[in-house]
């Protein structure tokens, strides 16, 4: 029986993949290759952020309102332009375009796949060297075969997920990606430009000790929301504490710590902006997956991410995320809303 080695490359992984699960064609492992590639090259670029002209802001806006960093667009045209050019991407739905990208080309028109990404999550830590994040999934297209994506395609619950990954810029570069079969972490090792199998076979704790809400919304946030962060803050060495709270301000790099180490993770609904902040395509749905995966959960309070039908490209969805145990303990607090 083969197994995946420590610090095989991930290239030698998709290929270890392709070798191991019965009838893979080869593609998902070609376009998870395409996506390393694209993410080693958005690595050299914020690496090198403060170097040259790239930090700061572009001057233009996003379809969200925000201010587009340069590397935001840097980030983005790497991935469309490489996707384009492979012969596994049929279209990208990005946090950075309005509409679909579709490929419409015959090859690409074939290919069996499409990619949603926000291709550099927490852009607004850029300046201030925090880490930032590359988040994507694949779906299976919905559309006949040799005809150009449609939105319908993009469409698609996250239970329909084939794929999905996070890179973390970080002190270490890391990619975690894997599809229902299991979720691996891969570190880049810069001396040979690749990524290499670190975290085999990833799993969340159960439990832990980590809690990222940003307090400066509390005002806003509901009567179950506000009792669990009260329980949180109460947590003592008898009862599973004392919790820590941590709010980088950066999807990936609070999701990923608490994935590894244990934790929840929140952006809730405020009564301003009952959808919160997170997007559901491209932010909330992967996260979800991957947690999935791990032994985690998600909701958006109400119901399991995943499980949420998406109506909009761009549509925002509170999101709580964390470790099993401590998700439960969440929605005992929650049901305080249900009865308000
Ligand atoms: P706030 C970054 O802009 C982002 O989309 C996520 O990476 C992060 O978790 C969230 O917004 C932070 O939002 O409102 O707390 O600054």
């Amino acid at each position: 029986m083969l197994h995946p080695r420590k610090l095989m490359t991930l290239d030698e992984f998709t290929i270890y993949e392709l070798r191991t699960v019965p009838h893979a064609t080869g593609e998902l492992s070609g376009l998870m290759r395409s996506i390393g590639l694209a993410c080693k090259k958005i690595n050299s670029q914020v690496n090198r952020a403060g170097l040259s002209d790239i930090l700061g802001a572009l001057g233009t806006e996003n379809v969200q309102g925000e201010e587009v960093q340069k590397l935001d667009d840097i980030a983005n045209r790497t991935f469309i332009d490489l996707l384009n050019h492979s012969i596994y991407c049929a279209g990208v739905g990005s946090e950075e375009n309005d509409d679909i990208v579709i490929f419409d080309d015959p090859i690409s028109n074939n290919s069996k796949y499409v990619l949603l990404m926000d291709p550099l999550d927490g852009s607004g830590n850029i300046d201030v060297g925090v880490s930032i994040g590359t988040i994507f999934s694949v779906l299976k297209r919905v559309t006949p075969l040799g005809t150009p994506v449609t939105i319908e395609d993009f469409l698609q619950p996250g239970n329909r997920i084939v794929a999905a990954g996070y890179v973390i810029y970080g002190s270490s570069t890391m990619l975690i990606y894997g599809t229902k079969r299991g979720m691996n972490g891969f570190t880049l090792d810069p001396t040979i430009g690749e990524f290499c199998l670190s975290h085999p076979n990833l799993k969340c704790p159960d439990n832990g000790k980590f809690y990222s809400a940003n307090y400066g919304n509390y005002l806003g946030f509901s009567e179950g929301v506000k009792s669990y962060l009260k329980a949180c803050e109460r947590k003592t060495k008898d009862n599973g504490g004392p919790y820590t709270e941590r709010y980088i301000g950066s999807m990936v790099a609070d999701i990923h710590r608490n994935l590894i180490k244990g934790g929840i993770f929140m952006y809730p609904g405020t009564m301003s902006k009952p959808n919160g902040k997170l997007r559901l395509l491209y932010e909330c749905n992967p996260m979800a997956f991957i947690y999935q995966v791990c032994g985690g959960y998600a909701t958006n309070g109400e119901m399991n991410v995943l499980d949420i039908q998406p109506t909009e490209l761009h549509q925002r969805t509170p999101l709580f995320i964390g470790s099993k145990n401590m998700m439960a303990e969440l929605e005992e607090h929650l049901k305080l809303d249900l009865k308000s």
